[in-house]
């Protein structure tokens, strides 16, 4: 990926190179950023790291809000959806209502609303539990942090009890909302009743102790510095440092409305709009998604944002009120059809995806699939996309979207090549290990012999590996465990004997540990141990339909970049290793760990492994006990 970028403003550069050398940047950075005329030089930082993280995808949900109620016990000066029981505006929703505004069609409902003096907790669960029956299919995004903190006074319930109700009501994630802006004089001039930069963070850091992700917002565009904003930032990003809970970053532009905090039709510029959500991505480093909210932003400049960080649309947004009520111009929904056509004309991917960014349905063509782990950085090193679009994707996802036929071609994980073989061709590469790999690990409180009955939390991100786990406790080491799937996202793994995790989480965990889980296998060297082979994990593969020209196209790009020198990744690879904790060193013996040709002794051991696969399910193919899953 060649990125030039050819700065007017001179102050940009020195963040370039931060920014291209994966260093974080400062608050002085971000108030230079702010500062600059070179919006475009801004851009394209932010492209480049949007790139970097989620290639060329665009993310968008069907989902629909539910505002339950507009009554609410505070009056913050910036909120004009809210109003007081009696009044003429006000309004309840009942259960039955809120189940009439859904259908099954949604993946996400976003449920926030006002604070009502009378409701009882009861309610609130009776909602989220009766979505989560009635519409399994729908996610349960619910409630801001200011919500969760008014039940916890109102109910005397601890954060942590609130949030486990909840949870086991059906709660998947939680909205960034009521953040507005980490600084205690905005707060005083704004909203004194509402909670604090410190609640805020208590509540989301509970939810994500106790494995519920969510979601951040800021609140711009009214009485706010620039240094408050860029403070805001860095405050969010200190916290994702310690629980890697917040799934993405949503910039909210004030809405004037009858606020009187702005003239009516003061709303914030296009430029401000862009220059916050690039200096976003650049300053949000670890966060894995930024969403152009093009509710509050207009669909205009949402689409141009696609082009300036962020890689999140939101979505189709049925019902929304809390904007639109503050005079937001933008249409009250947008059709599914509308969405794609924004993502696909901004050169993108349209990705729709479920509450935790798992991708559900891709609507484009020659899409390759990237594994975004570090082992598979020598593919893509002198990967010239052409005509091709790049998908970053755990390798079980992959599989799942090839099956719908949203993937052209990609490194599949081996058991998903086999079970859709008679529609992917395979192509003479493959990730393989020699003699172990570093990256499959089983974390464990037990020795191999003593996991008979034991529960194992599995990776979501592949079957190959899981399938490799089951071979080696039946048949290497004759005991059955019992194997509970991880969700995507952040997992309490206290709960589980043993987790068998993959990719660069495992990595890093085999470097750093994992604490509570004291014995580390690597499942390669098992393998090998016993059998004497290497283990393929993955093989690239393309759909049999794609046209002879464009096969020929891929393979050549695949064959020029693995037979480029070492130097040309290199520094990827290193800046990759870099971020999960890994020397140089570290980094290239990783690498010169795999093969990536598919060769003879890899093909015994694909071999060696189907039948295996098939002794472990009892059935007398690999095919059938591929399938039988
Ligand atoms: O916290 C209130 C804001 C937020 C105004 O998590 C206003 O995916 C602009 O948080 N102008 C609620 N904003 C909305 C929210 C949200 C929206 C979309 C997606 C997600 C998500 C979260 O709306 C409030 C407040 O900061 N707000 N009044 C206004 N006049």
């Amino acid at each position: 990926m060649s990125f030039n970028v050819h700065f007017r403003d001179k102050n940009l550069s020195p963040i370039w190179h931060k920014v291209q050398r994966g260093e974080r940047l400062t608050l002085e950075d971000g108030l230079a950023m702010y500062r600059t005329h070179d919006i475009l030089s801004l851009g394209k930082m932010a492209h480049f790291v949007q790139q970097q993280k989620s290639g060329d995808a665009v993310y968008f949900v069907l989902n629909q809000k539910i505002e339950h109620t507009n009554i609410c016990v505070l009056s913050c000066k910036f909120c004009d959806f809210a109003t007081k029981k009696g009044r003429p505006d006000a309004y309840e929703m009942t259960t039955e209502e809120i189940l009439g505004k859904l259908t099954p069609h949604i993946h996400e409902v976003h449920i926030t609303g006002g604070m009502p003096p009378d409701w009882p907790w009861e309610r609130y669960l009776d909602i989220v539990r009766s979505i989560s029956q009635r519409f399994p299919n729908t996610d349960v995004k619910a409630f801001t942090a200011v919500e969760i903190d008014f039940f916890h006074k109102k109910f005397k319930l601890s954060i942590e009890e609130v949030l486990k109700q909840l949870k086991e009501a059906g709660l998947r994630t939680m909205p960034g909302g009521g953040a507005e802006v980490f600084s205690e004089r905005v707060r005083k001039l704004l909203f004194n009743q509402k909670i604090g930069a410190k609640t805020w963070f208590d509540v989301h850091k509970t939810a994500h102790r106790l494995g519920i992700p969510t979601n951040s917002t800021l609140l711009y565009g009214h009485v706010e510095t620039l240094e408050e904003r860029i403070v805001h930032m860095i405050k969010l990003r200190d916290a994702q440092d310690e629980t890697g809970g917040f799934l993405t970053f949503i910039p909210l532009a004030f809405q004037p409305g009858d606020t009187g905090i702005k003239p009516k039709n003061q709303f914030t510029s296009a430029i401000d709009d862009l220059k916050t959500i690039a200096i976003s991505r650049l300053m949000l480093d670890n966060l894995p998604h930024i969403k152009a909210y093009w509710v509050m932003l207009t669909e205009e400049v949402a689409a141009v944002a696609l082009n300036f960080g962020a890689d999140d649309i939101d979505g189709t947004v049925g019902g929304e009120k809390i904007a639109h009520d503050a005079g937001a111009v933008s249409p009250m929904s947008l059709a599914k059809d509308q969405i794609i056509k924004i993502i696909r004309d901004a050169g993108k991917i349209p990705v729709e995806r479920d509450v935790y960014y798992n991708p559900l349905n891709v609507y484009s063509d020659n899409v390759i699939g990237k594994i975004p782990y570090l082992n598979s950085i020598p593919f893509y090193a002198n990967f010239e996309k052409r005509q091709f679009k790049m998908l970053p994707v755990a390798p079980r996802r992959m599989g799942m979207l090839s099956e719908r036929g949203g993937i052209d071609a990609g490194p599949f994980s081996l058991v998903d090549y086999l079970r859709q073989e008679d529609k992917l061709e395979l192509m003479g590469w493959c990730i393989a290990t020699r003699d172990q790999v570093k990256s499959v690990m089983l974390f464990s409180k037990e020795g191999w012999a003593d996991l008979q009955g034991k529960k194992i939390g599995i990776t979501d991100e592949t079957t190959t590996s899981v399938k490799l786990l089951q071979v080696l406790l039946e048949k290497k080491y004759g005991v059955q465990a019992q194997f509970e799937r991880l969700h995507s996202g952040i997992n309490d793994y206290s709960r589980f004997d043993a987790v068998l995790l993959i990719g660069d989480e495992a990595l890093r965990r085999n470097k750093y540990g994992l604490d509570g889980f004291e014995l580390v296998y690597d499942l390669a060297r098992e393998w090998y141990e016993w059998q004497k082979l290497p283990f393929v994990f993955a093989v690239w593969a393309c759909k049999r339909s794609l046209a002879y020209t464009t096969k020929t196209e891929l393979n050549d790009l695949l064959s020029r970049s693995l037979s480029a020198s070492e130097e040309d990744f290199l520094a990827g690879a290193l800046l990759s290793g870099a971020r999960i904790g890994l020397t140089e060193k570290e980094t290239q013996e990783y690498l010169a760990g795999f093969n990536y040709r598919l060769g003879e002794r890899e093909t015994e051991a694909m071999g060696a492994f189907g039948q295996l696969i098939s002794e472990v399910e009892g059935m007398t193919s690999s095919k059938e006990a591929i399938w039988g899953e």
